[in-house]
């Protein structure tokens, strides 16, 4: 190899390298960005650590009908220890004492905003609109009777009912 062509080829190779670190540097940021939020979705709004533990899941959809009005109604269907079922509009949402829950809220109405919160929990969702949805993530660390509430509508509210383990 003459050393034209020497140079040519370490120019190449440094070129490679570069653009390999490029990647790596990208993956990294990439693995980073992916860790921080999976792990801050772990951790329950009432709490200060990751919960590595899978959630009872409850879906509530936000909705309004000249019948009904304004009303939270269960999309979760019915277990043995509450009184969900698909369709019931302001469902106890009954959990046992240290349990993991997820709360998934949809906004179905077409008419107004709403939002969702507890406070002996610290859930607060923000105003979802039209077809927006956000689920919150928490410890049932108190017993008793709790009331979650829409802040835009009085009417919007039920009970969150924790049994002792
Ligand atoms: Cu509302």
């Amino acid at each position: 190899m003459n050393k034209r062509a020497k140079q040519k080829n370490t120019k190449a190779k440094v070129f490679a390298a570069k653009g390999l670190m490029i990647i790596i540097g990208v993956g990294i940021a990439i693995v980073a960005i992916v860790a921080y939020f999976g792990i801050h979705s772990l951790i329950p709004v009432n709490g200060n650590s990751p919960v590595f533990a899978a959630p009872t899941n409850t879906f509530v959809k936000a909705s309004y009908s000249p019948q009904t009005g304004y009303v939270f109604t269960s999309q979760s269907t019915s277990s043995s220890r509450n009184s969900i079922g698909i369709g019931f509009n302001s469902p106890t949402i009954t959990l046992k004492q240290g349990e993991l829950e997820s709360t998934h809220i949809i906004n179905e109405d077409t008419t107004s905003k709403h939002n969702f919160n507890i406070d002996a929990f610290n859930v607060h969702t923000k105003n979802l609109g039209y077809f927006e949805s956000q689920s919150v993530t928490f410890i049932a660390n108190k017993v008793g009777s709790f009331t979650y509430y829409c802040t835009l509508h009085p009417e919007m509210k039920g009970k969150v009912v924790v049994e002792p383990q």
